[in-house]
């Protein structure tokens, strides 16, 4: 670094401060100079889109700055940093968020204004980065927003991949997936590293050595490949506390492969040359279904091992023993995709830093902690231990170490057990099938120090049925973190009219960072004027909604209707096959009406949005099925606008913000047992909907806060399911027969296509679809009753919005800082006094 005298650095202080100070004229000057100089346009003649690449380059800079100190305080300060690793984070747009998370979003609304832009239409310009499945990744990313907001000092660990989430169309009602190369216009907020690299390598052999009577092991691999950080700044609400968001890309190293040009094969050289950009080329798209394919497994060798470099190379800027390592560093396991961290830290301690086993293994197991996502056993990731020696042999050495030491332990504890080789096979890292394979989720669980499910109900199971054998082994492993969202995104950025009530009765902003205080405004519910108000919000969400619908279907939906939606994954276990056999149900019901009858029943419009994984193929079937029900339905003159289907086509982080706002009644309605935690489901609440639903993973903590009767719950409660599993052939009883037998016989659709959905529920109905549809269609009656009150449905709807303190992410944030990775936060003083005191 330069040396300066006190005035130039006083000078640069100066000089920093004017630059980015929140007056309407810097603003402006700073667009407009990235206009000409950045985006090389002229001032006189720029489009819409190069106005948000203008926009979005000047707030990088607010972020950089903010960005900067942070990083330079956590560094002076020196306490211990939480490393979020997770290989999906669904970050979604990040105009408005940081905007509002900066305080400025008035400010940039009127800079714009005067030079001829509309805000909020930019912020339709910025493409919605899809980096992750559905909740697991979402989860990823309103942690990072809680994790800046309440300053601690975290950073976030993942893939920058070239091509996100497929973009779903539906074409004759099937689902068509997409390539969404989000890259291909300039992506304004990230910041390349090309000096942060690492190499990674794979395959190749192990070899050993005796070091002073000790075995010393070194791994010689055939593969190398470059991880390059792009750094994404994460600004937390109210704070200039900036994170950062490291996301890795993998490039070809510059050892070329000699051995190919000395042969003449030039093309061979640069085919291996492109293997190696395209380990972070695509997102997987299976939800809760590994894929078990071998670049999936490179892709999370990569990341972690990138990860893991980087994390040391930070611990060692300040000199300082191992045995320090836990008290500076937490790294969560955000599900076991990065579990390969464990065996990656084990061996550089050992094998690169001499660690003695124990040693290594003390200090290991007390950096990492797991969260699990799902109960599915068929969710659970494997190996095959052919594929792990084949690209890791030195980690597969080092699981058998593992295991090997947890096995004689177990051994041990249950020596005089007739089941100990029961418990034994049960518990190992490995397992003994055709093929072998490594259980991650074993791995993680013998690795970490705490181990968490993601609502009450879900943890409660990981310790009583997935899990038994550890919780037994490891009882004070086992933990409850229930999952949270987001207020600055989920109602901030979403929902303004709400936001904007709640400022005007709150008198501040401070609900948006204890979401708690909302509840305060339950004094107000027999205030007829702040109810007309919270209709009217809600009116103006569903107009909203309306109008994106007729462009992007080219459907008109009656906004006097009930709003009833279910957006999520796809899948048996969610059953949006039973919501489509209600749908059906109604239909057929109205149908029989006479019209006098007809013109007396609640109008609803029926919304189903979510991606299938393209090799799901019953997922897609449903797709298709409630497509084909649309088809019937919409077009029915004799129903009009008393229903409406409607497949809200390609459901992501930005369309959610559009749909979740402008619902009456939500569908959370998986099999009781099977949805961990759901995280719609809170975001509906928040946003005003009522919850249609089963006693389901966080159904039951919602519905323990807002008041059971002001949740329509229905089915089989989870000590129920296993019994009821047993008759899952039992005949569906007259009136579902009947649906049943109209998608048979073509009614919806081609019955050569869709009968088969119909089949695994007369054969095999995993799920109880049969078993809860008649509970259903009641509470669904009574949803129809409750709304023709309209006073009774608006006051359920508020007093679900305003109970929802609990579910806010900054809550769940806090527990796992408290209660996992014992975790302070770090306060960033502003900027400009920062500058003062230099
Ligand atoms: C669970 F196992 C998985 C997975 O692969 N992907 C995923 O999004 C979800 N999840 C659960 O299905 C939800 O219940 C839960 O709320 C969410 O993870 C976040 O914990």
């Amino acid at each position: 670094s330069v040396m300066r005298g006190e005035e130039a650095n006083e000078k640069l202080w100066e000089l920093m401060a004017e630059y980015i100070d929140s007056e309407k004229s810097t603003i402006q000057k700073s667009i407009v100079a990235h206009v000409e100089y950045t985006l090389a346009r002229t001032r006189f003649n720029f489009d819409k889109n190069s106005c948000f690449k203008a926009t979005a380059l000047s707030i990088r800079d607010r972020l950089i700055e903010s960005w900067n100190d942070t990083q330079q305080l956590f560094t002076a300060e020196d306490k211990k940093r939480v490393y979020y690793m997770s290989i999906e984070f669904l970050i979604g747009r990040s105009m408005q968020n940081a905007l509002v998370n900066l305080g400025l979003e008035d400010k940039y609304r009127e800079a714009l204004e005067e030079v001829g832009y509309k805000l909020e239409e930019l912020y339709d310009e910025e493409v919605d980065p899809g980096l992750g499945n559905g909740g697991l990744g979402r989860l990823a990313s309103c942690f990072l927003d809680s994790l800046a907001t309440l300053d601690y000092p975290a950073w976030g660990y993942g893939i920058r991949y070239d091509y996100g989430i497929f973009r779903q169309m539906i074409v004759k009602g099937y689902q068509v997936e997409m390539p969404d190369y989000w890259l291909a216009q300039m992506n304004p907020w990230e910041i390349e590293r090309s000096d942060v690299s690492y190499d990674v390598y794979f395959g190749g052999r192990v070899e050993k050595r005796w070091e002073n009577g000790v075995e010393k092991s070194n791994w010689i691999p055939s593969e190398t490949v470059k991880a390059v950080a792009y750094d994404n700044p994460i600004p937390g609400y109210d704070t200039f506390n900036t994170i950062n968001l490291r996301l890795w890309k993998s490039i070809p190293t510059n050892e070329f492969d000699f051995q190919s040009f000395n042969q003449g094969d030039y093309f061979r050289a640069i085919e291996t040359r492109q293997k190696a950009e395209y380990i972070t080329s695509v997102l997987y798209p299976n939800d809760s279904t590994p894929s078990g394919k071998e670049l999936r497994l490179r892709q999370q060798y990569f990341f972690c091992c990138a990860t893991i470099q980087d994390v040391i190379r930070r611990f060692l800027k300040k000199s300082r023993d191992w045995e320090e390592f836990p008290d500076k560093v937490a790294i969560q396991l955000n599900d076991t995709h990065p579990a390969i961290s464990i065996p990656e830290l084990l061996r550089v301690l050992v094998d690169k830093y001499g660690l003695e086993w124990q040693r290594a293994w003390n200090i290991c197991y007390k950096v990492f902690s797991y969260t699990n996502h799902t109960v599915m056993p068929e969710a659970l990731e494997k190996w095959s231990i052919e594929l792990f020696e084949r690209l890791l042999p030195r980690h597969l050495e080092i699981i058998y170490l593992i295991n090997f030491h947890f096995m004689n332990q177990v051994g041990q504890r249950y020596a005089n057990d007739p089941k100990k080789f029961d418990i034994m096979g049960y518990m190992s890292l490995i397992e003994e099938s055709r093929p072998k394979t490594v259980r991650m989720a074993n791995l993680c669980i013998v690795g970490s120090h705490a181990v968490n499910g993601v609502a009450a109900l879900h943890s409660n199971l990981l310790k009583t049925q997935l899990f038994a054998r550890f919780h037994e082994y490891f009882p004070n492993k086992f933990q409850n973190k229930t999952n949270g969202v987001t207020p600055r995104r989920w109602i901030k950025c979403s929902n303004k009219p709400l936001s904007d009530l709640y400022q005007k009765y709150l008198e501040s902003n401070s609900w948006l960072s204890d979401l708690t205080e909302t509840k305060s405004l339950m004094r107000f519910i027999d205030n007829e004027e702040f109810k007309e108000e919270f209709r009217l919000a809600k009116q103006q969400n569903k107009e909203r909604l309306a109008r994106w619908i007729e462009k992007e279907c080219g459907i008109r939906v009656p906004t006097d209707a009930m709003f009833d939606i279910m957006v999520k994954r796809i899948h048996e276990y969610k059953r949006q096959n039973l919501f489509a056999l209600y749908m059906i149900h109604r239909y057929f019901t109205l149908k029989a009406m006479s019209v006098d009858d007809r013109a007396k029943q609640v109008k609803r419009v029926f919304m189903v949005g979510g991606k299938a994984a393209p090799g799901y193929i019953a997922a897609k079937k449903i797709i298709k099925l409630i497509n084909s029900i649309g088809d019937v339905v919409n077009n029915d003159p004799d129903i009009g606008d008393l229903m409406k289907v409607v497949f809200l086509p390609n459901y992501c982080v930005s369309s959610a913000q559009i749909i979740i706002p402008a619902a009456d009644l939500t569908e959370q309605i998986s099999t009781a047992g099977t949805e961990a935690s759901g995280t719609s489901n809170m975001k509906f609440v928040m946003n005003g909907a009522i919850i249609m639903g089963t006693m389901d993973g966080a159904n039951v903590e919602i519905v323990e806060d807002v008041g059971i009767q002001n949740s329509f719950i229905f089915g089989a409660r989870v000590h129920e399911v296993d019994k009821l599993r047993q008759h899952s052939g039992q005949p569906a009883g007259t009136r579902l027969q009947k649906l049943f037998d109209a998608v048979k016989n073509g009614t919806f659709g081609n019955p050569k296509e869709l009968s088969s959905l119909i089949e695994s529920l007369e054969h095999n109905d995993v799920y109880l679809v049969k078993s809860d549809f008649y509970s259903y269609i009641e509470k669904q009656a009574e949803a129809d009753a409750t709304y023709k009150n309209q006073d009774q449905w608006l006051r359920m709807s508020i007093t679900g919005a305003l109970n929802m303190g609990r579910f806010s992410s900054d809550r769940t944030i806090k527990e796992y800082a408290d209660e996992i990775w014992d975790l302070e936060s770090v306060e960033i003083p502003k900027p400009s006094l920062n500058a003062m005191s230099r």
